[in-house]
């Protein structure tokens, strides 16, 4: 029998680093024309270690392509007018392009207010009703970075969505969902037939397996097996999930929701983790608070 091909790893630290080639360039120019530096906020409540790694990564990357950010940062047991007065604060200040609300928020915390009370103009996550009802409509406005990263990644990689089973586990409102709604559009990568499963689907295995392209939201650590996987699928892992490893120096290390050592031997393509759509998130968050400052949108 014939060895299978080995699939090609789909590598977002290339892609989001070309990206934020793109951005720093873009940036130095702004600033040639004597116009300011893109400034992005950050709103980080209370002490989650993997929340504040997120933050800290953004932050990092932003000062790398010469975006000034700033972090809010408030104890676990702010009130939740408290906070919406954070985001009153950050929606009229000038100098702040955009801003995010780091999730999860604590559980006395209503997300949904929080996110509705934000600007859509400084709404760089792409969160709030009208950017996410400009996406569905196709419209001008700020895509949730995740999916966004995935879209980008397909571009890269010349994947071609159009026709294509276009699976997605998942549908959370920040990355299951806008995907399977991205995928769908009338525009390139897009006019897929897609399928969005979640954790009341009759049958999972079954409507994995006739996926072309398999996109992984579900939140679950390494819940996608080999036998779940078609021959030749693209696979996209969107988990990020710390696993207890002794052998490891900070105890843990990082799997998806992709069991990766056997979907690997089925699929044509496939993310990793980390290295995959990690970075790419970060990168789109850039783009978009760069796409801000410019009083630009995606379209
Ligand atoms: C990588 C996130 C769950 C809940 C809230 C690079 C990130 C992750 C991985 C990162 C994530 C996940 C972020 C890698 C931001 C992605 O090298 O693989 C970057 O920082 N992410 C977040 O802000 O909130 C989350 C996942």
């Amino acid at each position: 029998m014939a060895k299978k091909k080995e699939p090609v790893l789909i590598d977002g630290k290339v892609v989001s680093q070309k990206i934020k080639d793109e951005i720093k360039k873009e940036v130095a120019d702004l600033i040639d024309k004597k116009d300011s530096s893109p400034h992005l906020a950050a709103v980080l409540v209370g002490d989650d270690p993997a929340s504040q790694t997120y933050v800290a990564a953004k932050e990092k990357a932003a000062h790398s392509v010469g975006i000034i950010s700033s972090t809010y940062r408030y104890p676990e047991d702010i009130t939740e007018n408290e906070l919406l007065e954070v985001i009153e604060f950050l929606n009229n200040d000038d100098e702040i392009d955009g801003f995010i609300v780091q999730l999860p928020l604590p559980a006395h915390i209503n997300e949904d207010h929080i996110i509705s009370a934000i600007h859509p103009s400084k709404d760089v996550d792409g969160f709030t009703p009208v950017n996410i009802g400009n996406m569905v409509l196709n419209r001008p406005g700020y895509l949730p970075a995740t999916p966004y990263g995935i879209m980008e990644l397909l571009k890269a990689y010349k994947i071609n969505t159009e026709g294509k089973h276009c699976v997605v586990v998942g549908r959370s409102n920040i990355v299951g969902r806008p995907v399977s709604i991205l995928l769908s559009q009338k525009r390139n990568p897009g006019n897929a037939t897609v399928t969005l499963c979640h954790s009341k689907t009759k049958n999972l295995k079954e409507i994995t397996l006739s996926a072309d392209i398999l996109i992984c939201a579900i939140g679950k650590p390494q819940f996608i097996t080999g036998d779940m996987v078609k021959e030749g699928a693209v696979v996209i892992d969107v988990g990020i999930h710390r696993l207890g490893d002794d052998s490891a120096k900070k105890g843990y290390r990082l799997v998806g929701d992709v069991l990766f050592k056997d979907v690997y031997k089925k699929a044509s393509f496939i993310t990793p983790v980390p290295g995959g759509v990690g970075p790419m998130t970060i990168a789109m968050l850039l783009k978009n608070t760069l796409l801000a400052h410019k009083k630009e949108f995606y379209s």
